[in-house]
């Protein structure tokens, strides 16, 4: 059984997220979906309902997509390389949306490498979602514009909720 693991912040989770756990999930037989915390950015949600609303989106996309029936989802407590020991992944697996993604995750692959052996496989996202970034949605739902159409269900009640917007 090879296993990966597709980390993130994930906060929150967005369609883009899932093309690539779903890509990742048709290739490898083991994925886990790993949860992190990450320090250069100011979190909205806490780490348990980020990964609660990955939990669901997962659950969901698996009602019609076989391969996701078996993606695991954890929050990764601290360095990503010790996670993926734990679980006993050969590599991560990331998403690129374009150069300053390669170039904000290159020294990490490196260092990752350098760390524990792990690799790294980029995946190059899906043109559909190039435009989709959990800071952008966050950004909308701040000023009460529509998400909806960027993120699994239930992200968008997730969000007005830490928000302190009213329900729709
Ligand atoms: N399409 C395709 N890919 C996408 C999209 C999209 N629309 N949106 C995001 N992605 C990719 C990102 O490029 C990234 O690869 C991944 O999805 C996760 O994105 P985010 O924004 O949820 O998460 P980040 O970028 O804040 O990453 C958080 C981590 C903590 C996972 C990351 O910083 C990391 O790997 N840190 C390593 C921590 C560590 O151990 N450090 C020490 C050694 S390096």
């Amino acid at each position: 059984m090879t296993t990966v693991v597709c980390p993130g912040s994930f906060d929150p989770i967005t369609l883009g997220h899932l093309d690539v756990v779903r890509r990742a999930a048709t290739m490898f037989d083991d994925v886990v979906v790993g949860v992190a915390k990450n320090p250069g950015k100011s979190g909205l949600l806490d780490l348990e309902t980020r990964a609660e609303l990955v939990r669901a989106a997962v659950f969901s996309a698996a009602q019609n997509e076989p391969a996701m029936a078996g993606v695991r989802v954890a929050v990764v407590p601290g360095l990503l390389v010790d996670f993926c020991r734990e679980v006993g992944a050969v590599a991560v697996v990331k998403g690129l949306r374009g150069g300053a993604d390669f170039d904000a995750e290159q020294p990490m692959a490196l260092m990752n490498r350098h760390l524990s052996g792990v690799e790294t496989i980029f995946l190059p996202g899906d043109q559909r979602y190039a435009h989709v970034a959990s800071s952008l949605v966050k950004d909308i739902a701040r000023h009460g514009g529509p998400v909806e159409d960027l993120v699994p269900a239930g992200v968008t009640a997730a969000l007005k909720s830490a928000l302190g917007q009213p329900p729709t």
